[in-house]
């Protein structure tokens, strides 16, 4: 196999020292307490996960590896000086924690496309389902179907030793990666362009295939898809998605069960699903008022959404507590590259009023717009105007960093996920004794 298995081999030996070493010198030591309302809140704020292949701090907003966005884009290589990285290089550095040469995006690359050929029962498990499930039900099901195929359950099977773990995953994460944007461009196909797909290329990186299996060979889209991937990727473990793999994954399920698990947590409202409200939201809007809201126009429709007790999509966060850098990405994005487009003008109009009809109605602890204020409108603006998929692209870009974090609780060896539960009998009684 490639240079990422020698590279894995090389660097896991210390990660476990490190971390041998922590729970050996320093298990005891409290990080962090939790309340009752904590308890109730959806652990909100209570550290009780590692993940080093990303942090997010609230104010900042996310790092990949230490880096942030900026420094991700400039760092990471790429066809040319205007062009976005390849999302594989990014894979590797979530992996690694290293920045790769062109060789080693190239030998990354090779290992994906040899890799992207999609069993043919897969289209039939597909095909067999109605064809207005919406698209992530489809999707989930697709990489479920493919479990059949992961190596580690026979390794495991087998025999395989504790230690060894990582290898069969690290071989599965590379087999489904490679084969998810041929999946979810399939899926695309089937809907919304009558069952035409296109055959995935050889020689075109993960990201740009992906945009010519959907049907869109611009240079322009096929950059967007790539920043897409990579500002979708990861953002640490907490979040429902990265959080239902890694649960699933501690019980040894491999990284077909838990990627499905993530999308099903991704395909809610609250989390991922958020980008084809939030644009659904906008076009409304938009069909309102016929064309770019006034912002006088944009406060009365927050505020009838408010009233009829909705969430505005695409504002506020569990961790951010400032606008998300992710949306920052693709606003710059859109003001290079489609700053006339009406639907980016409303979005942008949006964002100047949004957040303080949020902070006037009190309840969002953060009034900023997240990543999925701003995506739907790119995508739009490229023809991609059916919303409902626009979950799967997330999808897409979701499975590589929390592939990456499976990866690595196999190779540090993570226990099963087993929080302790009490009754609300308990906690009153505990706290009458206080
Ligand atoms: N519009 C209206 N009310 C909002 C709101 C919004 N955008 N964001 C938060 N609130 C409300 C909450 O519903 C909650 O109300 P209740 O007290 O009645 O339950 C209150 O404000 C406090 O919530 P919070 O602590 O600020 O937010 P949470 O950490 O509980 O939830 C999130 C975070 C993202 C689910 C929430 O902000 C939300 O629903 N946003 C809209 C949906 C969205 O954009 N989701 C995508 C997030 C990014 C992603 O995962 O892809």
């Amino acid at each position: 196999m490639g240079l990422i298995v020698d590279k894995m081999e090389s660097i896991i030996p210390q990660w476990r020292g490190r971390v041998k070493k922590l729970i050996k010198e320093h298990g005891d030591t409290v990080l962090s307490e939790v309340t009752i309302a904590q308890i109730y809140g959806g652990m909100r704020g209570v550290k009780g996960l590692v993940c080093d292949t990303s942090y997010l701090d609230p104010y900042e907003g996310i790092r990949f590896r230490g880096y942030t966005i900026p420094e991700t884009l400039k760092m990471l290589p790429k066809e040319n000086e205007k062009a976005y990285p390849y999302p594989v290089g990014h894979w590797y550095l979530l992996l690694t924690g290293e920045v790769p040469t062109q060789e080693i995006v190239d030998d990354l690359q090779n290992e994906f496309h040899s890799r992207q050929v999609v069993p043919k029962y897969i289209w039939d498990v597909i095909d067999s389902v109605p064809i207005d499930t919406h698209p992530m039900t489809q999707f989930s099901t697709a990489v479920l179907a493919l479990q059949r195929e992961s190596l580690f359950a026979k390794e495991y099977e087998k025999g395989i030793k504790k230690t060894e773990y990582w290898r069969p995953f690290l071989e599965d994460a590379m087999n489904l990666l490679a084969k998810l944007p041929v999946m979810a461009a399939y899926i695309y196909r089937r809907i919304y362009k009558s069952y035409t797909p296109i055959e995935p290329s050889s020689t075109l990186d993960w990201g740009a295939n992906f945009a010519h299996m959907m049907g869109y060979e611009s240079v322009e889209y096929k950059n967007l898809m790539r920043l897409y991937l990579i500002l979708h990727s990861d953002h640490e473990s907490g979040n429902v998605s990265a959080h239902a793999n890694h649960l699933v994954s501690s019980a040894l399920s491999d990284l077909y069960y838990s990627i499905s698990a993530a999308l099903d947590g991704l395909a809610g409202p609250l989390h991922g699903l958020a980008n084809q409200e939030c644009l659904k939201w906008v076009l409304g809007l938009m069909e309102k008022f016929n064309g770019v809201p006034t912002e006088e126009q944009i406060e009365k429709f927050a505020w009838e959404t408010l009233n009829s007790g909705q969430v505005i999509p695409g504002y506020g966060h569990a961790v951010l507590r400032k606008t998300d850098p992710r949306y920052t990405a693709q606003r710059e994005f859109a003001l290079k590259y489609l700053p006339d487009d009406p639907v980016f003008q409303t979005v942008s109009n949006v964002y100047k009023v949004v957040p303080d009809v949020l902070k006037k109605h009190g309840k969002a602890k953060n009034p900023w717009p997240n990543v999925d204020a701003h995506s739907g409108a790119l995508q739009y603006h490229y023809g991609i105007v059916e919303t409902g998929f626009y979950t799967v692209l997330f999808g897409v870009a979701r499975a590589l960093g929390v592939a990456a974090e499976v990866i690595w609780d196999r190779a540090l060896g993570f226990s099963i996920e087993r929080p302790k539960s009490v009754t609300t009998k308990q906690i009153e009684e505990f706290v009458a004794k206080k």
